[in-house]
């Protein structure tokens, strides 16, 4: 049981990195209101460029601003201090470059009453390099004794080291 969850938890993880982009839903099912600290729930997740923000609250109540630095400090973004702008209620932030996001309500008083959070986003990481096309590796010696031992672990990493090399011996 214990083992199956935490390989399903694994699986979770590592499935959304693989397909390039990860959802998040800012506040998760509180959403974007009133209450929440929208700072311990940024500092949940390492957000990666290609992920998106979900910004989930009833319209006109609230608003999404992604704002500059010095507004975001300040909780009064004027105009021109304006990155990008949503009122729909389900608001989808993609987060494409890596680099400080800051976000803001915009509704009086509610970024000094705490909706204001910001994100580092990372670069994507680059994908692991290929394996070595063929092992330096000189050949095992022969099995001693009886010929039922010649190949005592076809599985696991001995099995793939001695295919490699018969692959290497064929291709030179
Ligand atoms: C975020 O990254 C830090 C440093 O790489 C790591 O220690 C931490 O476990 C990560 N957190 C999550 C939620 O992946
Ligand atoms: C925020 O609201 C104020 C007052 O309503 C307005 O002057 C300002 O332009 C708004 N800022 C943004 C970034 O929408
Ligand atoms: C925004 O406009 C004000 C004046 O309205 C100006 O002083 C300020 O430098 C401008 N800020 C930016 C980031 O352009
Ligand atoms: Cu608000």
């Amino acid at each position: 049981m214990a083992a199956t969850a935490i390989l399903l938890l694994l699986f979770a993880a590592a499935a959304p990195r693989l397909s390039g982009a990860t959802e998040y839903t800012v506040g998760d099912s509180d959403g974007w209101t009133i209450g929440p600290s929208y700072l311990a729930w940024s500092q949940k997740y390492n957000f990666t460029a290609g992920d998106t923000l979900v910004f989930n609250y009833v319209p006109r109540q609230h608003d999404v601003r992604e704002v500059t630095q010095d507004a975001y400090r300040t909780c009064e973004p004027a105009a021109n201090q304006t990155v990008r702008a949503w009122a729909s209620g389900r608001d989808l932030v993609d987060l494409a470059a890596p680099g400080d996001y800051y976000f803001v309500c915009n509704v009086t008083g509610h970024c000094l009453g705490g909706m204001k959070f910001s994100v580092a986003v990372a670069a994507p990481s680059p994908p692991p390099p290929p394996p070595p096309r063929a092992f330096p590796t000189p050949a095992p010696p022969p099995p001693s004794s009886s010929s039922a031992g010649a190949w005592p672990d076809v599985g696991g990493v001995s099995g793939l080291a001695i295919g490699m090399w018969i692959a290497s011996l064929l291709s030179s």
